[in-house]
C-alpha cells in the first residue's frame, strides 16, 4: 500500500540517504534510532540534513525508539552488517505478518542470519554502488550516484513497494540474481580491500600489486564456481582491473573505516568468503593468508576482528 510507512533502522550514511529521499516524495518515513536520549537530541535539532552538490535540505521526519509500540509493517535496515541481526532483533517483536524487510547490508552473511530469525517476514536483499557519508550527527552528503540492485530472499516476484523507490527516484532494478550480485560486488571487495589496508595504498596503487590481485582473482573464481556461482565468477580479474581503473583516485571503505579506527565488515567480506570456501573444499590460501594478515593489521590497530 502507498501509505505504508517506511520504518527505517540506522540513521547513518545510507539510512538518512534513503529516508530523505522517500520523503521527499511525499512517503510516510519514520527513524528508528537506538535510544531515547538519541531521539530528545535529535527533536531538538531540525532533523535530518542532506547535502547533494552544493544543495543541502532539511528533513524534519519523525523519530521512535524500538520500544515505540507502532507496528512495523515495511523496514529498512540500514545499519552495518555486524549490527543487523542485534538490531532486527529489537524490532522484531513489532512486525506485523508477512512485514516486508529490505537489508541494505554489504558483503553476505548477515542477510541469511537476518532471513533465518524472520520466518514469517517477506524478506528482500540490495546490493548497491551508492556512496554516502556523514559529515556530522544529523549531515550526511550524497557522495557518488550509483545504482540498487534489489531481489527477494526466497525467489518471490518484485513486491509493489518498487514503485515507493520510483516515486523518490533511487536508481534500482529488480533482479532475480541478486545472490549473484551480492557475490559478484564481495569477490570485488576481496580482491581489493584488504590490499588497499596492507599496502596503505590508494585503490589505483594496486595495479603495482598485480600479481596478488591475479592470485586472488584465481581463487575467488574457483570459490564462485564451486558454489553455484559462475555468473558472479565470469570475467572477475578483467572486473577488477577496471574498477582499480575507475577507482584509482580512491581510498576503498575499508581502507577509509582503517583509517578512521572504525570496525570493519571484515566477517561480512572476505571472512565470509573463507567460511565458504571451507565448507566447499575449495582451497584459497593467498585469500586466507590475506585474512591472517589483515586481523593481524586490525589487532595491531586495536580495531575489533569480527
Ligand atoms: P553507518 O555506520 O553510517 O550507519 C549505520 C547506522 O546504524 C548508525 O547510525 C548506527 O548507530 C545505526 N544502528 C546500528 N545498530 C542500530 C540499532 N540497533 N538501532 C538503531 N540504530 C542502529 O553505516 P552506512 O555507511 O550507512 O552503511 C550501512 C550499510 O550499507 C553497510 O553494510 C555498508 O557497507 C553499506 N554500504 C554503505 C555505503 C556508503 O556509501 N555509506 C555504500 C554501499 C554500501
Ligand atoms: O566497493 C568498493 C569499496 O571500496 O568498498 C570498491 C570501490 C568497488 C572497491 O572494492
Amino acid at each position: 500500500m502507498a501509505d505504508t510507512p517506511w520504518h527505517v533502522l540506522g540513521a547513518g550514511s545510507v539510512g538518512t540517504l534513503w529516508a530523505c529521499r522517500l520523503a521527499r516524495a511525499g512517503l510516510p518515513v519514520r527513524l528508528l534510532l537506538r535510544d531515547a536520549a538519541r531521539v530528545n537530541r535529535y527533536q531538538q535539532g531540525p532533523g535530518l540534513r542532506l547535502l547533494e552538490g552544493t544543495h543541502e535540505t532539511t528533513f524534519a521526519l519523525p523519530a521512535q525508539t524500538a520500544a515505540t509500540e507502532e507496528p512495523i509493517a515495511r523496514l529498512l535496515l540500514a545499519c552495518k552488517a555486524y549490527d543487523a541481526e542485534t538490531a532486527v532483533a529489537s524490532v522484531r517483536h513489532r512486525l506485523v505478518e508477512r512485514a516486508q524487510v529490505l537489508l541494505l547490508q554489504n558483503g553476505l552473511g548477515s542477510q541469511q542470519a537476518v532471513a533465518a530469525a524472520l520466518p514469517r517476514a517477506e524478506v528482500f536483499f540490495a546490493s548497491t554502488t551508492e556512496g554516502a557519508w556523514q559529515r556530522d550527527d544529523g549531515t550526511v552528503v550524497f557522495a557518488g550516484q550509483g545504482f540498487t540492485w534489489l531481489g527477494s530472499a526466497d525467489g518471490a516476484p518484485a513486491p509493489s513497494w518498487l514503485n515507493d523507490l520510483a516515486q523518490a527516484a533511487i536508481p534500482h532494478q529488480w533482479t532475480p540474481e541478486i545472490m549473484t550480485r551480492l557475490w559478484r560486488k564481495l569477490a570485488i571487495n576481496c580482491a581489493i580491500n584488504p590490499l588497499t589496508v596492507l599496502h596503505q595504498c590508494r585503490n589505483g596503487e594496486l595495479h603495482d600489486h598485480s600479481p596478488q590481485v591475479t592470485a586472488l582473482c584465481e581463487e575467488l573464481t574457483a570459490l564462485l564456481q564451486a558454489i553455484g556461482q559462475p555468473d558472479a565468477a565470469h570475467d572477475l580479474h578483467a572486473e577488477v582491473g577496471k574498477v582499480i581503473t575507475a577507482t584509482a583516485a580512491n581510498y576503498s571503505s575499508m581502507y577509509q573505516d582503517v583509517a578512521a579506527g572504525r570496525r570493519t565488515e571484515i566477517a561480512y567480506l572476505i571472512g565470509h568468503a573463507c567460511v565458504q570456501a571451507q565448507r566447499a573444499a575449495v582451497p584459497v590460501p593467498t585469500l586466507e593468508s590475506l585474512r591472517q594478515a589483515l586481523l593481524q593489521a586490525l589487532r595491531d590497530k586495536g580495531l575489533p576482528t569480527n
